[in-house]
């Protein structure tokens, strides 16, 4: 599988990466990292990796992970503080296995916590667990939001109040799989030439359970104004979307996946279009790339991941936070992870 190619090739590259930035905790694998400033302090939502007997595959078997932790960064002294587990799968009735990539938000004095995991049926959902506090524990609904499917929930909250939900991811993440609202075991995919697969979004209701709307397409257009096509997958959007908003102007920005770019477009609202900017973050060490932007302090932050950790495996990653910088245009200046 490509995985697997990647995999070895990373291996042997391991020893020669020379790292930007170090890993924010060695005492556990981690990964996804959507961080949130909550109480002034960042919080780090990020996917637990784990060990697994698993295949390396394109569906991603080998991302096994079966609970979360939340991550926090002290202000003065940088310490990172692992608050231990924050949801299990067992406690999650819906959810049979892959607790993938998740989220969180605030309102009224309530932390949200979305998670995406394999319904009963293997199929992914997006679930929703709530907590008093933002490091957890959190207490998972019954069952997963009506009409949510395929995975990395991302919650953009903006300034008037309202919060979004964005989400979806290829291959693994089943996008392709979602057929006029109905899933089919069948991969299907534009045609080449076509617009890609697109990225999905809806408000979120207020008591923030439930989508507002229905799930609409996020369309990512080119420089002349025409959508991104599926046989562009330097640019297309794959899996990992991140929304946030500068100067005005809402960026979303994901993973283009088998050409492990974190690219971005800019928009003038939370639906878009997003007109194609360019690359945030180059390849990293390990298949997967994804990321949160966040503001603290008067500085954007990059959190990101790379399986440095593990010496190059694909499924045992490690977060890690980096400056960001938009340049006077508003433009994101390409950031890479090794010197
Ligand atoms: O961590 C499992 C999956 O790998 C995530 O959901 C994807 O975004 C990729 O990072």
């Amino acid at each position: 599988s490509d995985a697997e190619r990647k995999q070895a090739l990373d291996i042997k590259k391991a020893n020669s990466f020379k790292q930007k930035d170090e890993a924010l905790i060695t005492s556990i694998y981690t990964a996804d990292p959507s961080a949130h400033v909550f109480n002034n302090k960042i919080y780090i939502y990020p996917s637990h990796d784990i060990e697994t007997d698993n295949a390396i595959n394109d569906d991603g078997d080998h991302f096994a992970m079966n609970d979360y932790h939340v991550l926090s960064i002290e202000n003065d002294t940088n310490e990172v503080i692992d608050h231990g587990v924050a949801l299990s799968l067992e406690n999650v009735k819906w959810a049979s296995k892959q607790l993938w990539a998740p989220d969180a938000a605030h309102k009224n004095g309530t932390y949200y916590f979305y998670f995406p995991a394999r319904d009963l049926e293997g199929i992914f959902r997006i679930g929703v667990a709530t907590s008093l506090s933002p490091a957890g524990p959190f207490i998972a609904e019954d069952s997963y939001i009506e009409g949510s499917f395929s995975i990395d929930p991302a919650i953009f909250e903006d300034d008037d109040g309202s919060y979004y939900l964005y989400f979806g991811g290829l291959w693994g993440g089943q996008l392709q799989n979602w057929h006029q609202g109905q899933f089919s075991s069948e991969d299907q995919y534009p045609a080449d030439d076509q617009a890609s697969l697109p990225a999905k979004m809806a408000k979120l209701s207020d008591d923030m359970l439930s989508l507002a709307e229905p799930v609409k397409d996020i369309v990512i257009l080119d420089e002349d104004g025409n959508a991104i096509t599926t046989e562009d997958n330097e640019r297309r959007f794959f899996e990992a979307s991140w929304v946030h908003k500068y100067n005005g102007k809402y960026y979303f920005s994901y993973s283009t996946g088998d050409t492990h770019n974190i690219a971005y477009g800019i928009g003038d609202n939370p639906y878009g279009p997003f007109f194609y900017q360019g690359v945030i973050l180059n390849p990293v060490l390990g298949w997967t790339n994804h990321h949160s932007i966040v503001s603290h302090q008067g500085k954007w932050f990059l959190f990101y991941h790379d399986s440095t950790l593990s010496k190059g495996q694909t499924h045992l990653r490690c977060v890690k936070k980096t400056e960001l910088l938009h340049d006077e245009n508003g433009k994101i200046i390409t950031i890479t992870a090794y010197e």
